[in-house]
Formats: C-alpha cells, sequence, structure tokens
C-alpha cells in the first residue's frame, strides 16, 4: 500500500472546513475525518459547557481513538481547533480564512446567534486559530487559504490534489 499524506483542514466554524474536506476525499481518495461527527458517535465528551451550550471534547479519548488511522496515513481531518492532535500527526497544516461579513451570514443561516454567533466571527477576526495553528505546528507546514467564493474553493482544491499527487510520489 502507498504511503499517503495526513492533512489537518481548521479554522472557525463556518470557513468551509467539511464542504472542502469532502470534496478532497472524494476526489484523491483520503479519508475524510471529520472530528466533531466522532466525537458525537463515540459520546467522547469531558463535562457539558454551560456558556456555549455545548458538550465539552474528551481530547484524550478522541486522540486515542484516531491514532491507528493516522499512523496508516491518507486521513483528511477536519476540526475548529487543531492543538490537542499530536504534531506528528500530520504532513501539512491548511487554516480556512473567511471574510467577517460572510462568516457572520453563514453562521447565521446555520442558526447561530447572540454570544456564540459574535464569539466565532470575533475569533476569525482574531485569527486564533491561524495563530494556534502556528504555535503548535511548524511553521513552514501552516498554510492560510482564502475561502470565501466557489471560486476560492475550486482553486484550494486544485492546489491541494496538486500537493497530495508530489507527497505521494515523493515519499513512494
Ligand atoms: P465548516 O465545516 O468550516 O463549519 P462548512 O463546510 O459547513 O464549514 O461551510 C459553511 C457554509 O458555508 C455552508 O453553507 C457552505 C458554505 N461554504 C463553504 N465553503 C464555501 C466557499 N468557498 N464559498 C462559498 N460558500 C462556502
Amino acid at each position: 500500500m502507498a504511503k499517503r499524506p495526513n492533512i489537518l483542514l481548521t479554522g472557525t466554524p463556518g470557513v468551509g472546513k467539511t464542504t472542502l474536506g469532502k470534496e478532497l476525499s472524494s476526489r484523491t481518495g483520503l479519508t475524510y475525518v471529520n472530528v466533531g461527527d466522532l466525537a458525537q458517535e463515540g459520546q467522547l465528551y469531558d463535562g457539558f459547557d454551560e456558556d456555549y451550550q455545548c458538550p465539552i471534547l474528551d481530547e484524550d479519548r478522541v486522540v486515542d481513538e484516531l491514532e491507528d488511522k493516522m499512523e496508516e496515513g491518507g486521513v483528511i481531518v477536519d476540526y475548529h481547533g487543531c492543538d490537542l492532535f499530536p504534531e506528528r500527526w500530520f504532513h501539512i497544516v491548511f487554516v480556512l480564512r473567511t471574510d467577517n461579513t460572510q462568516l457572520y451570514n453563514r453562521l447565521e443561516a446555520r442558526g447561530y446567534t447572540g454570544k456564540k454567533l459574535q464569539d466565532n466571527v470575533q475569533c476569525e477576526i482574531f485569527q486564533t486559530i491561524l495563530e494556534e495553528a502556528m504555535e503548535a505546528y511548524s511553521e513552514d507546514i501552516v498554510h492560510q487559504l482564502p475561502s470565501n467564493s466557489p471560486e476560492d474553493l475550486e482553486r484550494n482544491l486544485e492546489q491541494m490534489i496538486q500537493w497530495v499527487e508530489q507527497w505521494i510520489k515523493d515519499h513512494n
């Protein structure tokens, strides 16, 4: 079996990780893993956040759950955080970025309101996830990508597919 890279797709909720990740998976054959869904399915939670009215991720159990798959390679991980994963897992990290107004509209359409909506838009304004990624991974594997339009999506996909193909050539 050919060696294949692991990719982390991260960024504020609503920037387009799931849309991009699923399409990248279908075009490359890499396995797409949505950490939010994985946690939900396995109930990998440790408490409840009253402020945000959502369960708190049990990070250790998430990491344990994914370890074997990541070791094998060929996984696209989608999550709105990035410092919970071991650095060694990823060969490249993409941080998707969306303009504030655009993000606001997407999150509102998703049913976010009040503090949850405000805090997520602020998270994007303050580049919180980008900074988290820069601290958690070697800066030369962290790439920011604009994710505002269908054209951005297509351009990002093309660049990523090219990178995946090159990586596979170089490592096999
Ligand atoms: P995330 O997984 O980061 O929370 P998503 O993939 O669910 O985001 O996308 C949120 C919404 O934005 C969804 O309605 C699809 C839309 N969207 C995603 N990428 C886009 C893009 N590049 N251009 C326009 N809309 C996009």
